[in-house]
């Protein structure tokens, strides 16, 4: 399988958030024929669903992968359970939540997969990650670019602020995630 470039979105709001987010991220870039190639900013973001629920941070990652989609898809359910598992004892069950955005320009519609992720346009925790690292990026089937699809629901959310970037501490070892890996964090 040849090497496929792949946006994941990430949130968590259970616990220590970003030390969730960490992990995360570096068990993704610890699974095989996977590495890491740009990450967004951390954004705080107000829960969209059920609203009696936590504040989110969200975020999205470019990685490049030789795995089939459906392989990475377990791989992710594999760390989300792991993280959960470790969680549950403490803060119960949902503590990060790994999406597969775009798998290539792959349209996949199958029962336990659906890519593009079929809420991208309608969400701003994810429109604005995925703007700040693959503006250009055209939807598949939607058409036009995250920057404008972006455009679009900022038009149609007047009311909405803009999802707040929050600073990661520089004790969050990033560092370790891979050599080579392109990050920013706002430092707000
Ligand atoms: N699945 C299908 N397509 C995909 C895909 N492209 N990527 C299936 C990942 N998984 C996909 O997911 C349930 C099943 O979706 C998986 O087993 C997989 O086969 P889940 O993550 O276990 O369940 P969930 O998170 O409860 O459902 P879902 O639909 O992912 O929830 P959402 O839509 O992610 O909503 N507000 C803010 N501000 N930020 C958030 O991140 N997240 C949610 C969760 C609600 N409100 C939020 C946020
Ligand atoms: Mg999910």
């Amino acid at each position: 399988m040849s090497e496929c470039e792949v946006l994941i979105g990430f949130g968590s709001n259970l616990g220590d958030r970003r030390v969730l987010i960490n992990q995360a991220l570096q068990a993704l870039s610890d699974l095989s024929a996977t590495s890491l190639k740009k990450l967004s900013s951390l954004y705080e973001t107000a829960p969209v669903g059920y609203l009696e629920q936590g504040a989110f941070l969200n975020g999205a990652v470019l990685v490049k992968s030789s795995l089939a989609a459906s392989e990475l898809l377990a791989q992710l359910l594999a760390i989300e359970n792991s993280m959960g598992r470790v969680r549950k004892e403490r803060w119960g069950p949902r503590t990060i939540d790994l999406d597969i955005l775009f798998y290539g320009n792959e349209i996949i519609d199958e029962v336990d997969l659906v890519v593009p992720h079929l809420e991208i346009a309608e969400r701003i925790f994810v429109l604005e990650p995925l703007n700040e690292i693959v503006p250009a990026r055209q939807h598949p089937q939607l058409g036009g670019t995250i920057s404008e699809l972006l455009h679009k629901y900022q038009l149609s959310h007047p009311e909405e602020v803009p999802c707040e970037i929050v600073a990661v501490p520089p004790e969050v070892a990033l560092d370790e995630v891979r050599d080579g890996i392109f990050y920013r964090y706002s430092q707000s």
